[in-house]
């Protein structure tokens, strides 16, 4: 059965959740009732990436995420949502055992944790401040996967046992890429690599559907479904309880 990771946005900025888990003690209660869901992770993140946010700076996000890693550690597995070394570093050493990477460069920080702690590399062109400028690809599936192959064979040298591929839905791609990149999600779990998605309450949702940001709940349950229906081995959502139900049909009825 596909995994389910659990966004919990320590942030008082974040897309769709900004500002609601940002105090401690509200963002470990969000955290532990997604376990209590069924969250297979909870990925703790304490920078927005959204297109324009405000980067945060190191010892900010570090005094945001520590605390709320060290304390749902006891109770699953947690991931740290970071692109920088420093904040993979103290959440690892706060219990954190996956290393969520926008930057797709942090793999030494899991290889010098050792066995045990694991990294996502995740696709992004440009940087958060200006991916969604003018984002372009002659052939964005084959770039994304090329990029991520690579890094992932990189990390899997350098000692890292788990190692996941994600092909970064949004970040740097329009509408269509992003469509290209979900119509094509078996050309990424064909590379062997487990492959993580997030498509959860999305920009380009909205965008497809003419919607406001509340009523693409559906919609991401919708694409987290297709995703796990084409191989995709987790995917990274807001809303537990539905996609834990998606992932249990997909698996089970009608596999
Ligand atoms: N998307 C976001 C953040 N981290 N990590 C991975 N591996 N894959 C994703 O698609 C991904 C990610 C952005 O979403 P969200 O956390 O909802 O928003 P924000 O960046 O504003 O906190």
């Amino acid at each position: 059965m596909a995994l389910v990771m659990g966004v919990l946005n320590v942030t008082p900025d974040s897309f769709s959740d900004g500002g609601q888990w940002f105090g401690r003690g509200a963002a470990v209660a969000r955290g532990m009732e997604m376990f209590g869901e069924g969250a297979d992770v909870v990925d703790v993140g304490g920078e927005s990436t959204r297109p324009g946010a405000v980067p945060v700076d190191e010892n900010e996000e570090r005094r945001r995420v520590v605390p709320v890693v060290e304390a749902l550690a006891a109770h699953g597995r947690v991931s740290v949502d970071t692109r920088k070394r420093s904040v993979a570093e103290a959440a690892v050493a706060a219990g954190a055992s996956l290393i969520n990477d926008i930057s797709a460069s942090l793999w030494e920080v899991a290889a010098e944790a050792g066995p045990g702690v694991g990294w996502v590399a995740m696709h992004l062109q440009g940087t958060p401040e200006t991916m969604q400028v003018d984002p372009r690809y002659d052939d964005v599936v084959g770039e994304v996967r090329g990029f991520l192959v690579a890094r992932a064979a990189r990390a899997r040298a350098a000692g890292v046992d788990e190692v996941w591929i994600d092909p970064g839905i949004g970040f740097g791609k329009t509408a269509e890429h992003n469509l290209s990149l979900l119509r094509h999600l078996d050309a990424f779990v064909a590379t062997g690599w487990p492959v993580l998605v997030g498509t959860s309450r999305k920009r380009f949702l909205q965008r497809l559907l003419e919607s406001p940001a509340d009523d693409v709940i559906e919609a991401s349950l919708a694409t987290a479904v297709m995703a796990m229906s084409a191989g995709a081995a987790m995917v990274r959502v807001h809303d537990v309880a539905p996609t834990v139900q998606g992932a249990r049909l997909v698996a089970g009825p009608i596999a």
